[in-house]
């Protein structure tokens, strides 16, 4: 048997891909409904943590995922909102996503967390292209329709728009013809990029940070090049010619990627950038510093990574692959590496995976308590099921119709296991949750909002809580409730065919299968250590649940998060991602401020910083 073909490290650059990343996003949400914060120093803070910042206070030497109370010190006329609440900025970022997703044609618009997204222009860019007078590039107009050929505006082609990477003026002089394609094709793709950030300043009050080029890889990257308000196309040639001719063209996507410390290469996570950084430095003493062994050096760049002896695809393989592990991760990682990542940017989701509600509490343990929390959760449930899943109905004007159907509701919680001799109590991220079919009568749009959470409180999440949690001893510090298993309703399947019901159920299959939830009920055996302590079989089940990054293992499956290339948003339900990492909060080791999950690698990373510069 051969073993599977070695992917080819072959750059196809036809695609153009758009990046954007919206300035101190929170920050931003809060000055956009209130433009009068615009100019003081704003502040938006999780927890103890300063997540945000706006540019005022940056000025001022303040910077993001900063203490509270440090923040304070520094810049006394401060102003801080509090960020806790998600559901403005979820609101912003889809507003944007929609606005962003109405100039493109191929509807491929890939939202990445709250603040970036993906645009795929590669036919707005051919188009345009097409259209362009070789004689006379400085004088183009851009079309933003294909219909109407007023709409649209006026551009040099001839140059590009914003910053350039390597940005030593001429590159057009000496190119190859493909070059010579790539760079105008580029060219027009930056004047759109331009465009587009300007409507989202004018339009929308939003300033943000773009790159353009081929690839999500790289357009991300290149963004993070000039910042704030700003963008970057990274220039050709993208391929070196022969390797041993010296003074043959060098690719500027290598020499680009290759000053890059590997853990800032998206796709490959925070722990898979260390077991290459051990690899690379276990085995390379170069690296390490002789002249002073009070610094490590620990920073390995992409170039340390791609020029180490024996490195490619079997040896990262080794390095990262494992249980868990996704398959053909060092063929992957061994492309980013190289700066080839055939990604695709997703189309647009009409709807989303699965609706999750939740909030984490000090330890609830009655009943009473319990109920009071699920009709809260129930009701913003609802709520966002409105949102999210109702559009106008076409054939009743004034009226709404449902999207889709979710098919399955779960509860979710998270019990305190039991106190150690000590008192104190081991820190749990375990879930665990039982589910049902999601009832009929939740789809009703006459019943008001307050009836429907009481009914689906007392007939389904009672219940539901009853098959979790038996008699007492139970104490739980979070309460998820989620919606899942969508299935689209008919009518948007069958626009200009007639109710055409074999297409709409090829349709649903289709949905499902992209949509499918691992729906795992995790039983709650363990809990309150009223069924003895750990058998062999249970502590793997606890093992199992355990999340490596903070978020929902049980819902999504035995992988922890930072092992998988999460490029794209199929991966990982991001609103989810960020719902339950915000809600896994921890205290730092270093100050013991509280903050969420996801804040606590970097703020870590700035007490280092902190040390050093003592
Ligand atoms: N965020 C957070 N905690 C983190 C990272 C991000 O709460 N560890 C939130 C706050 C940010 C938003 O997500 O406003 C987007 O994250 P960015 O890292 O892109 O930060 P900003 O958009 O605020 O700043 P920048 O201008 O550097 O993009
Ligand atoms: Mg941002």
């Amino acid at each position: 048997m051969t073993s599977r073909a070695k992917p080819s490290l072959k750059r196809n650059d036809d695609r153009i891909i758009i990046h954007f990343d919206y300035d101190c996003f929170y920050a931003s949400v809060f000055e956009v409904e209130n433009p009068a914060l615009k100019s003081v120093p704003l502040g938006v803070q999780q927890k103890q943590i300063i997540v945000t910042c706006n540019y005022e206070a940056r000025r001022r030497g303040l910077h993001k995922l900063q203490l509270v109370s440090e923040a304070k010190k520094q810049c006394p006329d401060m102003v801080i909102v509090l960020g806790e609440q998600l559901d403005r900025f979820r609101d912003a970022s889809k507003m944007l996503y929609k606005f962003l997703e109405s100039f493109t044609w191929n509807n491929k618009v890939e939202k990445l967390g709250f603040d970036e997204v993906f645009l795929d222009v590669t036919d707005l860019v051919a188009y345009n292209q097409s259209l362009l007078n070789p004689n006379d590039l400085s004088h183009a107009f851009f079309n933003l329709s294909r219909d109407d050929p007023t709409v649209g505006f006026p551009f040099d082609a001839s140059r590009t728009a914003g910053y350039e990477y390597p940005g030593l003026g001429d590159t057009a002089a000496d190119i190859t013809a493909k070059d010579q394609e790539l760079l105008i094709r580029l060219r027009i793709g930056s004047h759109l990029a331009q465009h587009l950030r300007h409507r989202l300043e004018e339009d929308k009050g939003y300033t943000s940070t773009v790159g353009i080029s081929t690839s999500k890889l790289l357009a991300k990257l290149a963004g993070n090049l000039h910042k704030p308000k700003a963008q970057t196309t990274l220039m050709p040639p993208y391929e070196s010619t022969s390797h041993e001719d010296p003074a043959g063209q060098k690719s500027t996507v290598i020499e680009f990627l290759d000053t890059h410390d590997i853990g800032k290469i998206p796709g490959i996570g925070f722990k898979m950038s260390q077991k290459i950084r051990d690899h690379v430095l276990a085995r390379n003493v170069d690296l390490k510093d002789k002249t002073d062994s009070r610094v490590v050096k620990d920073s390995v760049s992409v170039r340390d990574v791609r020029l180490f002896p024996g490195m490619g695809p079997e040896l990262l393989d080794e390095l990262l692959g494992g249980l868990g592990a996704e398959r053909g991760i060092g063929a992957k990682a061994w492309a980013l590496i190289n700066g080839i990542d055939e990604s695709e940017v997703q189309t647009l989701k009409r709807v989303p995976s699965q609706i999750s509600i939740e909030d984490s509490y000090r330890g609830i343990s009655s009943l009473p308590e319990v109920r009071k929390e699920l009709r809260v959760l129930a009701t913003s449930l609802i709520n966002r099921m409105h949102t999210d899943l109702l559009e106008p109905d076409e054939d009743n004007p004034g009226k709404k119709r449902w999207l889709a159907h979710p098919k399955t509701l779960r509860l979710s919680t998270r019990p305190q296991p039991p106190r150690n001799p000590d008192g104190t109590r081991p820190r749990s991220f375990n879930r665990i949750s039982r589910s049902c079919p999601l009832p009929n009568f939740i789809f009703s749009l006459r019943e008001g909002v307050d009836a429907l959470v009481e009914k689906l409180v007392l007939e389904t999440l009672i219940p539901l809580f009853h098959r979790l949690h038996d008699g007492k001893g139970w104490s739980l510090n979070l309460i998820n409730i989620c919606v899942a298993n969508m299935v689209e309703t008919a009518s948007d399947t069958v626009k200009g065919g007639g109710r055409d019901i074999s297409r709409m159920f090829k349709h649903q299959e289709e949905v499902l299968k992209e949509w499918k939830v691992e729906d795992k009920d995790v039983p709650p055996d363990w809990v309150g250590g009223n069924h003895g302590a750990n058998d062999g079989c249970r502590s793997h089940a606890l093992s199992r649940a355990e999340p490596s990054a903070g978020n929902d293992a049980i819902m999504k499956g035995a992988t922890g998060s930072e092992d998988v290339i999460p490029m794209t948003q199929d991966a990982v339900d991001e609103e989810t991602l960020y719902l339950d990492e915000e809600s896994d909060s921890g205290k730092c080791s270093i100050c013991d401020a509280a903050m969420p999950a996801f804040a606590m690698a970097a703020h870590e990373r700035y007490h280092e910083f902190e040390n050093l510069s003592e």
